[in-house]
């Protein structure tokens, strides 16, 4: 656990809004540093019943065994099918979010599609983890929102979850239907190495744009262990449309829903309120 205490008064609050959880031994109440980057208070326990902490911020603050019995609210995601041909790049920058660890990570995910088939296939090219002993396991999630010409991170907001799964329990890679549709590393391995190549087929993200799993207006987020955003990188299309013509997206994608993504820990805590701050109960990243 990468926790620390807010205010211990703050942390007993918590504990006893979750209550107890049933069927599954629930994740203990925790409390994450705002000395990390990224950092925004999300009420507990809004998720019917889910007795952990609840986050949006890409972080799975439950480090115990995935729940089997466990049914994302808007049930198990659907195999994407019928898809359009397109590939979707999404290219680390040469300077990373956050430079903490001394190591720059650099490389691409790709995304693509064949025209009428089902499922994506996705090649991952990482370099440059720093020590895994120090910083692992790495994981990468697509999330919600594009990174702003600034390169902050944390306006990427949570991970891409069509299914209302939320970040509670470990993905349970043996039904990765139940997993966040944009939870790659859970459904599909950590990165594991320095330099990490995987290859591999995800059955639920969309190329279609009018899908709740189109992935292509989205971004790719990379973490150390204790959730930090080490970098992060935006999807662009590389060509193969739907028409079958070239095509390129040379503008700033743009968030397919009409939340306004927020720039920043401060300016999300200014919309809280102070009322909302006093019953916010952790700050994640
Ligand atoms: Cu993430």
């Amino acid at each position: 656990m990468y926790a620390v205490a807010l205010i211990p008064a703050l942390g007993a609050a918590v504990a006893m809004a979750q209550g107890q959880g049933a069927g599954y031994p629930p994740p203990p109440p925790m409390t994450l540093s705002t000395t990390l980057s990224g950092v925004l208070p999300v009420l507990p326990t809004q998720t019917p019943g889910f007795s952990g902490v609840e986050t949006e911020e890409g972080a799975i603050v439950y480090d115990g065994p995935a729940n089997p019995s466990f049914m994302p609210v808007n049930g198990p995601a659907t195999t994407a099918a019928n898809l359009p041909a397109a590939t979707y790049m999404a290219m680390l920058p040469s300077t990373n979010f956050d430079n903490g660890t001394g190591s720059t990570i650099m490389g691409s995910v790709m995304i693509s599609s064949t025209a009428g088939g089902s499922g994506v296939s996705v090649s991952v090219n990482f370099t440059g983890f720093p020590s895994e002993s120090l910083y692992g396991p790495f994981v990468y999630h697509i999330h919600e929102f594009p990174v702003p010409a600034n390169g902050n991170c944390s306006a990427t907001v949570g991970h891409l979850d069509p299914t209302d799964r939320g970040e509670y329990y470990p993905c349970n890679v043996g039904a990765p239907a139940t997993c966040q549709v944009g939870d790659l590393a859970g459904k599909h391995g950590n990165v594991t190495m320095p330099n990490f190549v995987a290859q591999y087929t995800d059955a639920f993200l969309s190329t279609d744009p009018s899908s709740t799993a189109f992935f292509g207006d989205k971004s790719i987020v990379i973490h150390s262990s204790n959730t930090t955003r080490l970098t992060c990188a935006n999807f662009k299309m590389m060509g193969g449309a739907a028409n079958g013509t070239s095509s390129t997206n040379s503008s700033s994608p743009t968030p397919s829903s009409s939340v306004t993504p927020y720039t920043g820990a401060g300016s999300k805590m200014s919309g809280y309120g102070f009322a909302a701050f006093m019953a916010a109960t952790v700050w994640l990243l």
